[in-house]
């Protein structure tokens, strides 16, 4: 029988476009999509369950049908302990559903990871629902890490909005299979990611450099984008560099020497290497902070400090459920 070292479920919008992207670039895993559209995900590695939640699309339904997955997720995943949660946090769908999906499977005894995606600090309405729906991942989860979808990449503001995510998909793609890549021996092990990432805030950087100075250029990319998320220093990180072949020890130097210049690192600073055929460099950065910007947009978290709104996930919650609504798409 095969095993699977990972099994990574995609909720939501954002998740299900992110874990099309993923399905291609792990191959030891098991893949899920959770979401009410209705648009199917391109090759056959994802296995897609639709909720119907069409005629009452409101948080309490979302959450009760999304308990439900849950239990046809476990019986997908029944032999994998390491669960990815991906959701893009702000709407309704994931905000609700992700943080009831990622505590059951860990209840169920799985290491669940929360890779969780932050909306544009334009889209307004969002930014609130975000926040809380993170709080309550980072209470359901073993770790989370958390991408600012403004920061992640920079970017021009010419580049249409659905380039910006495909090419924002694609680097998340990325990143998680880095965390699960357990042939490279120069890689960082995935227990260090889970430690990490349970250590409270941890953002995301990611930083691409090409010709003479890629590797200064990418660490600084990287660095700038964590600055952006935080007023603290960098405790600790784990750098993922992704891509020339011939990279040299000169060049990792210079990676740490930079990273720490612009982020006042002065914890430890991890560095994994996945070398492939690209003639450029890509940094990601997973790191940890005392606070992120993301915390401003959620006041209540200061005034209410440690008494959760909302936080009884299975209140008004029957156990006595009938899976017949559930549409796997084949
Ligand atoms: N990186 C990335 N972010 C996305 C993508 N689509 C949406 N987002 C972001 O994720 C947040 C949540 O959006 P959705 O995933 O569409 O929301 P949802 O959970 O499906 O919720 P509903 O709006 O109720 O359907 C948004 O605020 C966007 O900032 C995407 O393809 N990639
Ligand atoms: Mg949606």
């Amino acid at each position: 029988m095969l095993s699977y070292d990972v099994a990574v479920v995609g909720v939501g919008t954002a998740g299900k476009r992110v874990i099309e992207k993923i399905s291609y670039k792990i191959s030891n895993g098991i893949f899920l999509s959770i979401d009410d559209t209705e648009w199917k995900i391109g090759g056959d590695k994802v296995k897609e369950i639709k909720l119907n939640v069409n005629f009452e699309r409101s948080s309490k339904r979302i959450k009760l049908e999304a308990y439900k997955a849950s239990k046809v997720i476990a019986e997908e995943i029944t032999d994998v302990k390491n669960v990815v949660v991906v959701a893009g946090l702000g709407g309704i769908f994931a905000s609700s559903a992700a943080p009831i999906i990622a505590k059951s499977l860990k209840e169920l005894g799985k290491r669940v990871l929360g890779v969780t995606i932050m909306p544009f600090k334009f889209e307004k309405s969002r930014l609130f629902r975000a926040t809380v729906g993170l709080r309550k991942m980072k209470m359901a989860c073993d770790g989370v890490i958390v991408i600012g979808n403004g920061e992640f990449i920079e970017k021009s503001p010419q580049t249409p909005l659905f380039k910006a995510y495909e090419l924002e998909n694609e680097w998340i793609g990325n990143l998680i299979s880095k965390l699960f890549d357990r042939e490279n021996v120069y890689g960082i092990n995935s227990k260090e990611t889970y430690r990490l990432a349970s250590e409270g805030n941890i953002v995301v950087g990611v930083g691409v450099g090409e010709g003479t100075g890629m590797a200064e250029d990418a660490a600084t990319g990287a660095s700038s984008a964590l600055r952006r998320q935080t007023n603290f220093d960098v405790k600790e990180a784990l750098v993922y560099v992704v891509g020339w072949k011939e990279i040299s020890v000169g060049d990792v130097s210079t990676i740490v020497t930079t990273f720490r210049g612009i982020t006042c690192c002065e914890g430890e600073v991890r560095v994994g290497y996945y070398p492939n055929n690209d003639r450029s460099l890509t940094v990601y950065a997973l790191a940890s902070v005392t606070g992120t910007k993301f915390d401003e947009w959620d006041p209540i978290q200061k005034i209410l400090k440690g008494r959760e709104l909302d936080f009884d996930v299975y209140s008004d919650m029957s156990v006595d459920y009938d899976l017949s609504g559930i549409k796997c798409l084949d």
